[in-house]
């Protein structure tokens, strides 16, 4: 059984559907299977192939309020057995580390070490498995008819082209989960909706390779060089990051030179233990921080990296997706099971609400333990005084700990 396959004949494509659902990362998959757990028919069009999806290198801390939601989805069986439980990070500041016990500063929380490609890969074999729909290379994909300020008898649409030919999806509603370069935020008129916007002055360049984590902990790193970031996604593979200019391209960096800058960053003792190996994979993502409000127009729903991004610093990204889908399945559920349409009326608040917080947690954390252009002088003892403060103040670590575990949803 192929996990990435969509269609054996476009005739499978049907008219209409419950819940349309644009986009198949991590929010688009997550919603479709807790959509299908509490009953209710959606189809998952996404532009890219399966293995394209599967193939793209991202996230890899899951906060528990996720790993919470995969198993609700009936999909973290996998996660449990191979994910790796941590209870602690580490930050390294001019060649020292110091450690910040998240278990014990919150009560005993941790956050799981997943990849996302796994965690879309589970999900994917879920859908396969369940005989989901998952139309893959959908090309052109347009909405329609999103209904804000008409009747409540407007009916969206969903309009794209698959293998020459065209198909129209008439649905009750449209989840916008197709990312940030998607055609769903887009396609709202001008003025309907309000964004905010920062974006950094340089890019995280990753590197991934087969070999072991230089330590069991991930290791947050502030040198005069730059920021860097030792991760892993297993016991044998490990995930690193080092900041770069903006102006970096990833053809320009070997993998020595990146082993050898990435040492440059570290404490001594992580020089010593570090393996390197070629690399599996690298790439260059920029940072920004991004919010969209509100997060609905009409009957388009807007989830993950549609409505909002953040710089990865605080590994919150896949964790804000899941946790928007989840507020959404739940509003949605709500409203087939006749209970009431409180959940969809607020969604766009709830899920602001914990958007916000996180946004403010991943720019702290950004401009905390990067170096800046212009920071030199005045900025750069701010973070010296910032830091000075975090190791020296159990309140200010356990207030990093809460943020970093992910903190609570309230669904009602
Ligand atoms: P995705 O994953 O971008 O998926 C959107 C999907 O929509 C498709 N699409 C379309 N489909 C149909 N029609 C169109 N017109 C379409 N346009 C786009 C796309 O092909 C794609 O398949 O968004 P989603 O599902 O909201 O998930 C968000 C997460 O992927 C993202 O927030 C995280 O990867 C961010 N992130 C991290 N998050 C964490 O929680 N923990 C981490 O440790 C973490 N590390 C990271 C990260 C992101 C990174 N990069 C590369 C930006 C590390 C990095 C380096
Ligand atoms: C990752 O392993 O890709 C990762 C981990 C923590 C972050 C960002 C990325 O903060």
């Amino acid at each position: 059984m192929s996990i990435t396959k969509s269609t054996d004949s476009s005739t499978m494509i049907p008219t209409r559907t419950q819940v349309a659902i644009i986009g198949a990362g991590p929010a688009g998959l997550l919603l479709g299977q807790l959509l299908y757990k509490a009953g209710i028919d959606a189809v998952i069009i996404e532009r890219q192939s399966g293995d394209y999806v599967l193939g793209r290198i991202r996230a890899g801390v899951i906060e528990q309020t996720t790993a919470d939601a995969l198993d609700a989805a009936g999909v973290g069986a996998r996660m449990h057995a191979e994910g790796l439980p941590h209870d602690g990070v580490e930050l390294c500041v001019d060649g020292q580390r110091h450690r910040i016990d998240l278990a014990a500063l919150t009560g005993g929380k941790h956050v799981t070490v997943y990849g996302q490609t796994e965690v879309t890969r589970d999900l994917m074999e879920a859908r396969a498995t369940e005989g989901l729909l998952t139309v893959y290379e959908a090309q052109g994909v347009s909405v329609h008819d999103l209904g804000a300020g008409t009747s409540t008898g407007s009916q969206p649409r969903v309009r794209f082209t698959r293998d020459g030919v065209a198909h129209e999806i008439a649905c009750d509603y449209i989840a916008g989960c197709d990312g940030f370069h998607g055609v769903c935020r887009a396609s709202v008129p001008a003025g309907a909706l309000r964004t905010f916007e920062k974006v950094y002055p340089f890019g995280w360049l990753g590197l991934l390779a087969d070999v072991p984590p230089v330590s069991d902990e991930l290791i947050y790193v502030r040198s005069p060089r730059g920021f860097a970031l030792c991760s892993m996604r297993s016991k044998t593979r490990s995930r690193y990051y080092l900041q770069c200019s903006l102006d970096h391209k990833v053809e320009q960096w070997s993998d020595a030179a990146f082993w050898e800058e990435l040492r440059l960053r570290l404490d001594p003792q992580a020089c010593d233990e570090l393996v390197t190996g070629p690399s599996i994979e690298k790439s260059i993502a920029p940072l920004r921080s991004f919010v969209t409000e509100p997060m609905r127009f009409g009957r388009l729903f807007l989830a993950g990296d549609a409505a909002h991004i953040v710089p990865p610093t605080g590994a919150k990204g896949l964790n804000l997706a899941a946790a928007d889908v989840t507020y959404l399945a739940a509003a949605l559920a709500d409203h087939y099971n006749g209970r009431d349409d409180e959940g969809l009326a607020r969604y766009s608040e709830r899920a602001l609400a914990r958007v916000w917080k996180a946004e403010r947690f991943s720019w702290w954390f950004t401009s905390l333990m990067h170096r800046f252009p212009d920071n030199a002088g005045f900025g750069d003892r701010m973070q010296e005084a910032e830091l000075a403060y975090l190791f020296g103040s159990q309140a200010a670590q356990t207030a990093l700990a809460e943020n970093y575990v992910g903190l609570p949803m309230v669904l009602h």
